[in-house]
């Protein structure tokens, strides 16, 4: 029996998730949003888009702001361009079947697999033992989360590559253990591209972009206004050398290298462009370039976020609409899979 993708019958579908626990920014923009968008515009694909809250209670959450932080993640799917006529969006709280496939995959996965994922250490810090137990689970849920709809494409940020290997062990120990020659489960690609797949902090170019970031300075949201965008990328931490005119020259200067990735990924360019445009100049006139090409780009994306939150019934309209439909595929999949492990039927 092979185990490649090839082997796979199913339909091509699309799943992804962020968690709400923030304000969405520009990482999580280049890195996964913008590919989604792409993905669904493609029009073969089925695309599902949810809004991963069971993940959000993996760290210490305010209960009470909840429901309004998955409405302004949906928000935000919408305003970056996911189309709830085309793609299905959807909280992951509201479809059972994503928790029922994560218990039989955590029966699935191997305790040593999940000690190597470099996530768990960095989020549970030095004292992992008073971390949740869901913490150290998320890659077994978040492989329920991708196979429950038999998804076979993830479009993510590079930090996630490690926990979509872990859903291709997943998927092929368990079309081993139990496919008797079938692939039941596919092994998802990965969608990592372009030069928004690691978007580092505007503080620290070592650090990724991240939400829970104490510092709001670090990262670009997407409903920042014109001001914030400038004042963020005016203030964002850079050394005092002018911009290299070849991508070599990069190489050991993080910040700059950042600075200039989100300048090409915001205009469809490749770094080696944007070097070959602005090699020689200072910081003083690339950074304005920088902030301009930003709004440009951001304020309709922030224009239609702001319209978007401002109306809940619409969102919840589409959030109960999605998962109705999400149930729908997910369900008979987590019903398959109860048979295959022998539970009582
Ligand atoms: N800096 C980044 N560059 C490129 N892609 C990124 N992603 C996140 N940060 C960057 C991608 O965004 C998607 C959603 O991520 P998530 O919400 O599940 O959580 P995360 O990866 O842990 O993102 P954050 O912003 O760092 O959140 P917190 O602070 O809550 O942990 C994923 O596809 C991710 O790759």
């Amino acid at each position: 029996m092979s185990e490649t993708p090839a082997d796979y019958k199913g339909p091509q579908r699309v799943l992804s998730g962020m968690q709400p626990t923030g304000r969405l920014h520009l990482g999580n923009y280049l890195g996964a949003l913008k590919n989604w968008v792409a993905l669904q515009d493609n029009g073969d694909l089925d695309c599902f888009y949810c809004v991963v809250d069971m993940h959000a209670i993996t760290m210490p959450h305010d209960p009470r702001a909840l429901p309004d932080a998955v409405r302004a993640a949906a928000a935000a799917y919408i305003a970056a361009g996911v189309d709830p006529d085309k793609s299905t969006i959807f909280a992951q709280s509201a479809v059972p079947a994503h928790a029922e496939l994560a218990w039989i995959f955590n029966c699935v996965a191997r305790l040593g697999w999940l000690e190597r994922m470099t996530q768990f250490k960095d989020k549970a810090g030095k004292d992992s033992e008073r971390a949740s137990v869901g913490l150290f689970t998320y890659p077994v849920l978040q492989a329920a989360d991708i196979l429950v709809y038999k998804a076979t494409h993830v479009p993510v940020g590079e930090d996630q590559k490690q926990h979509l290997e872990l859903c291709r062990d997943i998927a092929a120990r368990f079309n081993r253990d139990y496919g008797d020659g079938e692939a039941i489960f596919p092994l998802t690609d990965p969608v990592i591209q372009g030069p928004g797949a690691r978007i580092m902090s505007l503080r620290d170019g070592s650090a990724k972009m991240s939400k829970s970031d104490v510092s709001d300075n670090s990262r670009i949201n997407l409903e920042d206004d014109a001001d914030a965008i400038a004042r963020k990328i005016k203030k964002a931490k850079t050394d005092p050398e002018p911009l290299p005119s070849e991508e070599a020259g990069l190489e050991t200067r993080p910040e700059a290298s950042n600075l200039v990735g989100i300048y090409a990924a915001l205009t469809g360019k490749t770094k080696a462009d944007v070097l070959a445009e602005f090699g020689g100049q200072g910081f003083g006139a690339f950074k304005p370039a920088l902030a301009d090409v930003a709004v440009e780009y951001l304020a309709p994306i922030s224009d239609e976020f702001r319209r978007l939150i401002s109306d809940k019934a619409e969102i919840d309209r589409i959030l109960s609409k999605g998962a109705e439909h999400a149930r729908a595929v997910a369900d008979p999949v987590v019903s398959e899979t109860k048979r295959i492990v022998g539970f009582w039927h």
